[in-house]
């Protein structure tokens, strides 16, 4: 223990003026606390408490939304649990937009495309979110600077919101971080939830589970589209678009449009009692930006007075129930520190020819399981 003594700004003079002396040891203890204090305050301010993030998307605040998404995009165990609480507490007040996706080929023009419709519902007094997926962005990291770009108008209303895409981490993919950002954009009062995804493999599938509306948009020149496009997707679409119908192209799209509809007639309607049929817009001209609207204004009415816009939105709550298990297996099954031993050593024993994959699974799960 070191001794205690007067604090050098008394008086030496006349040192019984002061009454007060100086702990060594409390002196450290609280400079400690005050560090303590200081970067617990620090970090309090980076990290909104989930009541903060409560309050402030329900109000509305831009800030405290981003960060609400910044919270459930984290790829870090600790904020997981944070996140499912403020999810948990914001779900019954989502659930009252309208959730579009819209699919394309690289290109095809969908963020342009979603400029300009955005545009539009906001010049109709609505409030927009706009959740971009794009897979190519991780690899070639420039395509989120080109759609900032492309949607700079949207960007600075202040009726829009505009969020690039999660990368996939090991608490759930791209899949469960969508769906969950668009729920708290629902219940910070967005009414239209506009959906951007390349569809150039699993992603449209994933993105169709979660939206009530989904959109592909195509290019002219369909002889050589039509070939290529795989009826799979055409399945999955409510209206297909034939973007880009402005100037000499306008011909061309019209062509393209009833080729659209020749074809859709012999295909499975993607959703029960509603006609997908192919219309054309650009967002150049806006020439029928208004109408796609139309379209999805009433396909939502028709279907909520039929049960089946809320019959799907059912289906899809158990879907992610089951998409989410998946995830968690997934994630606890490759982290098991046995799994991760001995994977290796059967992966070798596979590829050698010495044991068969069931045999393999087998043993893995016995261990997984024990
Ligand atoms: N002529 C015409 N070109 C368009 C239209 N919309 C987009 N484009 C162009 O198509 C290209 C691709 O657009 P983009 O929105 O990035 O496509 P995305 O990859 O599907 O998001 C860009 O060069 C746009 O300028 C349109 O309505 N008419
Ligand atoms: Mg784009």
């Amino acid at each position: 223990m070191t001794a205690d003594y007067k604090p050098e700004w008394n008086d030496p003079k006349n040192p019984e003026l002061c009454s007060s002396v100086v702990r060594k040891g409390e002196e450290l203890e609280v400079q400690a606390s005050l560090k303590k204090n200081s970067r617990f305050a620090k970090r309090s301010a980076l990290e909104p408490s989930v009541n903060q993030l409560f309050d402030g998307v329900l109000n509305g605040n831009r800030g405290l939304l981003a960060r609400a998404i910044t919270l459930i995009e984290s790829n870090a165990e600790q904020h997981f649990q944070k996140a499912q609480e403020l999810l948990r507490r914001l779900l019954p007040f989502s659930g009252h937009s309208i959730r579009i996706g819209i699919t394309g080929v690289p290109g095809a023009g969908k963020s342009t495309f979603i400029e300009a419709f955005g545009m539009h519902l906001c010049s109709l007094g609505l409030k927009v979110a706009v959740l971009a997926i794009d897979p190519s962005s991780s690899i070639s990291g420039g395509s989120i600077l080109g759609d900032k770009t492309r949607m700079e108008q949207l960007s600075r209303d202040p009726r829009a919101f505009i969020r690039p895409s999660p990368s996939a981490g090991k608490l759930g993919g791209v899949h469960r971080k969508t769906r969950e950002t668009m729920l708290v954009c629902e219940a910070a009062g967005f009414d239209v939830i506009l959906i951007e995804t390349v569809g150039v493999g699993q992603s449209e599938v994933i993105i169709r589970d979660m939206v009530d509306f989904f959109m592909l948009l195509v290019l002219t020149g369909a002889g050589d589209e039509l070939q290529g496009m795989k009826k799979g997707i055409m399945e999955l679409a409510d209206a297909i678009i034939v973007h880009k119908a402005d100037g000499d192209n306008l011909p061309k799209a019209e062509k393209t449009r009833h080729e659209y509809n020749r074809i859709l007639h012999f295909l499975q309607p993607a959703t029960k009692g509603w006609v997908t049929k192919a219309h054309t817009c650009s967002s150049y001209t806006k020439e029928g930006i208004s109408e796609v609207w139309n379209v999805i204004k009433t396909f939502e009415a028709k279907g909520k007075a039929s049960g089946i816009f809320d019959e799907r939105r059912k289906v899809q709550s158990r879907e992610w129930l089951h998409a989410l298990i998946a995830d968690q297996l997934h994630y606890h099954f490759y982290h098991h520190p046995d799994i991760k031993n001995l994977l290796p050593k059967l992966e070798n024993e596979v590829i050698a020819g010495e044991k068969t994959v069931a045999s393999a699974v087998e043993i893995l799960f016995e261990k997984f399981l024990s």
